[in-house]
């Protein structure tokens, strides 16, 4: 049997695409029939609206997603359906990324359910996962304001490091960090957990980073939380089970399936699916990230790593040798503000596990 091209799946997608609109077509007209003051009145209102947008600017919307041929965006709270002008499906043809989600359009209105996308505007923050096969950059979002880190207490633990990993690819990709403890409800008392709780959040917020402390079961703080979102784009990112899935739908009354182990078929297949923008009645967006675990600029340097331990900069100026990691190197500053408790244990034993984390893969290059 012949394979069917490229080209032809293409056709038939637009084909598919015309009979909609034909359909549509044909659905408004016996609709207007039925009903034609009503009809007709909100008509002539969306016409002009229409036709002011025109003359005067394109309108400015957002992306929400982007599924092979289809695009839906979202202009004053309404969806729409839209299609990139010409000249931009050709780029697209050279470069898979051209459309992205959350990227910010220019469009005209082709009628009242469907819009055509003149031009994109530049974007301010890329996040990015690296494809495990061929180590390639495909993109997930485009100008996101901040990431929301969720973690949890017990199911699973918390994990420092991980949450100055996250936080250093954060910063470096534009965005900005917020960390959400989920699940505090299963914190007990006087438990090692608890302690452990304690500490990261007097350490943390002395540095000024902005944490919450939630619970989805519970539904403390999750008012708070919505404050934060309020009119930005965020992404929920963290490990698989801290209750992503459940924030959005506490937040924004949704049924967003929970819970879910992501079922690996075969190795690097842990996309089930793809990033999607939520619009939040006061304004703003928000996403999900299933199964992403790693942002592109997730391959750290021993620089991105000392920039982010900001706390030991006045320090570090007296270690004995200027390229001092604060490992075992002698006469080291560092870690004698850490005896002297000037520097918490806490962050250090975070910053360590990072820098061994490198090491320890320039080892393996060279062995
Ligand atoms: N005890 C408790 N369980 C929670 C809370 N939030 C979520 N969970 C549970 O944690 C599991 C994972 O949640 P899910 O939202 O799917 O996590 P995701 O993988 O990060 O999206 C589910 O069984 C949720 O019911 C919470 O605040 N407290
Ligand atoms: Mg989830
Ligand atoms: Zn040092």
């Amino acid at each position: 049997m012949k394979q069917r091209s490229k080209f032809d799946k293409y056709l038939e997608e637009e084909e598919l695409f015309l009979q909609d609109t034909k359909q549509f077509r044909k659905q408004r007209k016996i609709k207007s029939q039925k009903d034609r003051s009503k009809y007709k009145k909100t008509d002539i209102e969306k016409k002009k609206n229409v036709q002011k947008i025109d003359k005067k600017h394109l309108a400015k919307a957002i992306v929400l997603s982007v599924l092979g041929q289809e695009i839906l965006i979202s202009y004053n709270k309404k969806k729409y359906k839209a299609t990139l002008r010409g000249i931009l499906k050709k780029e697209k043809s050279k470069n898979k990324n051209i459309i992205a989600v959350g990227d910010i359009v220019n469009i005209s209105f082709k009628n009242e359910n469907e819009a055509t996308i003149e031009s994109i505007d530049k974007r301010f923050s890329i996040l990015s996962r690296q494809e495990e096969r061929s180590k390639k950059q495909s993109i997930i979002a485009v100008n996101i304001d901040q990431v929301l880190i969720t973690t949890s207490l017990v199911k699973p633990y918390l994990k420092p490091f991980l949450i100055d990993r996250y936080m250093i690819a954060i910063t470096k990709g534009n965005m900005t960090p917020v960390i959400i403890i989920n699940k505090i409800d299963l914190l007990q008392k006087n438990s090692q957990e608890e302690k452990k709780y304690q500490n990261f959040l007097s350490t943390y917020e002395k540095l000024g980073y902005l944490i919450l402390s939630i619970s989805c079961k519970k539904k403390i703080g999750l008012k708070a939380l919505l404050n934060v979102m309020k009119g930005k784009t965020s992404v929920f990112s963290g490990q698989s089970g801290t209750g992503k899935t459940s924030l959005i739908n506490a937040t924004l009354h949704m049924k967003l399936k929970t819970g879910e182990v992501v079922k690996k078929t075969y190795k690097g297949a842990h996309i089930t699916s793809k990033a999607e923008l939520i619009e939040l009645k006061s304004g703003g967006f928000c996403i999900d990230t299933p199964g992403i675990k790693s942002f592109g600029i997730w391959d750290l340097e021993i620089n991105d790593i000392k920039n982010h331990f900001f706390e030991f900069h006045n320090f570090a100026k007296k270690c004995k040798y200027k390229n001092c990691k604060h490992i075992n190197e002698p006469h080291c500053n560092v870690i004698k503000a850490i005896d002297k408790k000037k520097i918490s244990k806490l962050r250090f034993e975070s910053y360590r596990m990072l820098i061994e984390e490198i090491l320890e893969k320039k080892r393996k290059l060279y062995e």
